[in-house]
């Protein structure tokens, strides 16, 4: 059940905003930045971030997708043993040389990003891969770490965090549920 609101549509722009405000004086400037947004809400995210970025640098920087999905051995084990797995990846944009920033909506084991670094280094040879995400949740279980971050929010194993954006779902909400 629903406990608390922890990011509503106001909060949620801002830190888009603040962002993409890192992401250019971090890389100084727009160019040669590919965003590849991960599955479902990844993706809505990395078009309000080339959006900022437009107004901000005047730089349209190049988006992609990527697909990984969670690979579940339910029957064979009792505790879920989740492996992700990739399912598909659209990145027109040519890599070589380029800063390939991944964009996820929450950030857990750290799995899913160590699945998306294997498939972007499959497709080119990037200069740098850095990660953005909107919420990091902890109960990392690989040595991974975001760049650009929305809001750090600890959590409990039985806590879920529930994103909603606008362009997927009803409205933008952040918020946090037992489970
Ligand atoms: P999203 O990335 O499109 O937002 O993993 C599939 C979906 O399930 C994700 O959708 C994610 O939001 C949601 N989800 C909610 N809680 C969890 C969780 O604890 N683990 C995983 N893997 N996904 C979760
Ligand atoms: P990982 O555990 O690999 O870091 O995260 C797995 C995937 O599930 C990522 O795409 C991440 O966004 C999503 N995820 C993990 N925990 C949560 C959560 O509590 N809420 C939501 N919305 N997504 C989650
Ligand atoms: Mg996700």
């Amino acid at each position: 059940q629903k406990k608390t609101v922890l990011l509503d549509q106001a909060a949620i722009g801002r830190a888009i905003t603040r962002i993409a405000h890192e992401i250019v004086e971090k890389n100084k400037g727009g160019h040669n930045l590919v965003l590849a947004g991960i599955k479902t809400r990844g993706i809505p995210l990395t078009k309000r971030l080339q959006d900022k970025i437009k107004q901000i640098e005047g730089v349209t920087v190049p988006v992609g997708e990527l697909d990984i999905t969670l690979y579940r051995d339910d029957l064979e084990t009792v505790t879920v043993s989740a492996d992700p797995e990739l399912k598909e990846t659209k990145i027109d944009a040519d890599l070589q040389d380029k800063k390939v920033i991944l964009i996820d909506d929450v950030l857990y084991t750290g799995r899913t990003v160590r699945a998306a670094m294997d498939a972007v280094m499959d497709i080119g040879r990037p200069s740098q891969i850095q990660l953005g995400v909107l919420v990091d949740r902890g109960h990392r279980e690989l040595p991974v770490r975001a760049d650009y971050v929305g809001k750090n929010i600890p959590t409990s194993e039985s806590e879920i965090i529930v994103v909603q954006l606008n362009d997927v779902d009803a409205h933008d909400e952040v918020s946090i549920y037992d489970k």
